[in-house]
């Protein structure tokens, strides 16, 4: 897939497989949780990523993994915006990671270029004021909620369950309003799945890559990992790279990750040889 991304005032070229950098500003995500929730080092981490090559920053206040506690809205804005106020001038567009619509707003109209949404627009407002900004949205798949979803999840066949889910959030973007061009799509890994569906979706993500939106992938030192390499969080950087690496063999337009630095030499890599091809 070639053609842009539209983001708020930015244009992303998909030539490339694009990084989008993770910048969590929780007290309780699986790897980096607390580690920038203070927003002075939220900040210096989101410069770093920049500097790094992220094309993209991803600021969320609300943890998803497995169990997590819900946040209010009021606490989950009092942790991104002095963030968002303090990386507005860093000229990369802002991905907000969150399922609030009261969130989304206030973060809109704090320049926000992408809404993230693990729920892909399923709050009540959601997708009627995310049509309304020209910001883009990352429409993910999801089983179940984040404090059920690890119990026990089951698919007839994961692959057409979540191309179909995507298919339908994606039509009822367009039908609301919102341009092709400002959609991007997420199979979700970890959210509701099994280590077979991840790996099953990884193999197979063409498949969703077929409805022609930008496919964005986020294996980034998730517990799938774990299970692979028998390694903790802190020491999944080679598998990550390498999940990122394989999920754009396999059509990924952007992969969300904590490592930018890494998985832009490993993309580069990946980008020369198919040119020598
Ligand atoms: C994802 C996400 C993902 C999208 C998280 C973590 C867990 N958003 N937010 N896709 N994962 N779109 O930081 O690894 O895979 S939270």
């Amino acid at each position: 897939m070639t053609g842009i991304l539209r983001c708020g005032r930015f244009e992303l070229a998909l030539e490339r497989a694009l990084v989008m950098g993770v910048v969590n500003v929780t007290p309780d995500s699986f790897y980096d949780g607390g580690r920038h929730f203070d927003p002075s080092a939220a900040v210096a981490h989101a410069r770093r990523l920049a500097e790094e090559g992220a094309d993209l920053l991803d600021v969320g206040g609300e943890s998803t993994r497995p169990g997590a506690a819900p946040v209010v809205a009021e606490d989950e804005l009092a942790r991104i915006l002095p963030v968002l106020e303090g990386i507005a001038g860093l000229g990369v567009p802002v991905s907000v990671d969150t399922t609030k619509p009261e969130v989304m707003r206030v973060a809109l109209a704090h320049g926000a270029a992408m809404i993230n949404d693990v729920t892909a627009l399923a709050a009540p407002g959601a997708l009627e004021l995310v049509a309304g900004s020209d910001a883009a949205v990352c429409l993910m798949h999801m089983q179940g909620s984040p404090r059920t979803m690890q119990a026990e999840p089951t698919y007839a066949d994961v692959v057409a369950e979540v191309r179909d889910f995507l298919a339908a959030r994606a039509a009822a973007c367009v039908a609301g309003g919102m341009a092709r061009s400002r959609i991007v799509v997420d199979p979700g890994f970890g959210f509701g799945k099994t280590v077979a569906h991840n790996l099953t979706l990884l193999a197979r993500l063409g498949e969703i890559a077929v409805l022609g939106f930008p496919v964005l992938a986020g294996w980034s030192r998730k517990s799938s990992l774990g299970r692979i390499t028998g390694r903790p969080a802190e020491e999944r950087l080679a598998g990550s790279v390498a999940t990122a690496l394989i999920a754009v063999q396999r059509g990924a337009r952007i992969v969300r990750v904590h490592d930018v630095a890494a998985t832009r030499d490993a993309l580069a890599v990946l980008a020369a040889v198919e040119r020598a091809q």
